[in-house]
């Protein structure tokens, strides 16, 4: 397949690179973390979308050395911004099938020298759909050392509730569908009151995702949740971008 060609190239010559999207936290109005989201600059093709190649890299396995190459960039360079200031790093299912996910983790952060507690992990529900008995024991192990977990896309899937039972997240990001429909429909405000009461009462932050206008802003204050994060706020940046925005060099 020529795209799985491709991504070998690139992972070899290291045509891939990191954007940073920040999240704020609406209590203390500060950017508290910034996710990491991979890029593909691809010689001819220019910028790749992950959503164009991260489903080839899973299919192949690409997925493996590549998220583990964005896991240890994103640490070093979360290394480098203040202190209390996270970094968040989607995981795809297919990186818990080795079964050794955690390992890489906690070299990662070792080699970058990057407190456990600054690092964020987003996994989606299929993560706990794998029925793989080690997948809850890697994330109570990475949970113990202060390693952050989020339920990336919350309220896309089938069972989302059960998963929230099955595991003590951190967070749980509300996904964009639900902000979207913020101001056309009420009862999406009622869904987003609801998922944050329920994150509350389960010791869980919320994190809106995909917030565009400053009415969306509005709502989500008004049903209390913990962070927001959006075009409104900031698309995602270059990694030189993130010291100016926190108001460093
Ligand atoms: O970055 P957007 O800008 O296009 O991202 C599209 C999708 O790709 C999102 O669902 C996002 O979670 C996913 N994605 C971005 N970066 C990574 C990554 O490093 N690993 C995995 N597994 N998914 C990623
Ligand atoms: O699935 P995940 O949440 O990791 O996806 C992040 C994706 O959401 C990236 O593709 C990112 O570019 C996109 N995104 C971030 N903020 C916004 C936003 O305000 N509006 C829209 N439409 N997409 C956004
Ligand atoms: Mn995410
Ligand atoms: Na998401």
């Amino acid at each position: 397949r020529g795209v799985e060609l491709d991504l070998r190239v690139a992972l070899a010559e290291q045509q891939f690179a990191l954007a940073f999207q920040p999240f704020l936290d609406l209590t203390a109005n500060r950017i508290a973390g910034f996710e990491a989201l991979v890029r593909w600059h691809h010689p001819a093709r220019g910028v790749v979308s992950p959503a164009a190649f991260v489903p080839v890299a899973e299919e192949t396995g690409l997925i493996v050395p590549l998220g583990e190459w964005v896991l240890r960039r994103a640490c070093q360079e979360a290394a480098r911004w203040p202190d209390p200031v996270r970094v968040s790093v989607n995981l795809s299912p297919v990186q818990f099938r080795t079964g050794d996910i955690d390992a890489t983790v906690i070299a990662a952060l070792r080699d970058a020298g990057l407190d456990p507690h600054r690092l964020e992990l987003e996994i989606t529900e299929g993560v706990l759909l794998q029925d793989t008995p080690s997948t809850l024991a890697i994330l109570h192990r990475l949970k113990g050392i202060g390693v952050r977990i989020a339920m990336d896309d919350f309220g896309t899937g089938y069972s989302s509730l059960g998963y929230l039972r099955a595991f003590p997240f951190d967070k749980i990001k509300i996904d964009r569908s639900f902000v979207a429909d913020l101001s056309v429909r009420p009862d999406a405000l009622a869904i987003v009151r609801a998922v944050t009461t329920l994150a509350d009462s389960l010791g869980m932050s919320t994190t809106a995702e995909g917030v565009e206008t400053e009415e969306q802003l509005a709502h989500l204050r008004g049903a209390g949740c913990t962070e927001v994060q959006g075009y409104l706020i900031s698309r995602p940046v270059a990694a030189e971008a993130v010291a100016p925005m926190l108001g460093g060099a």
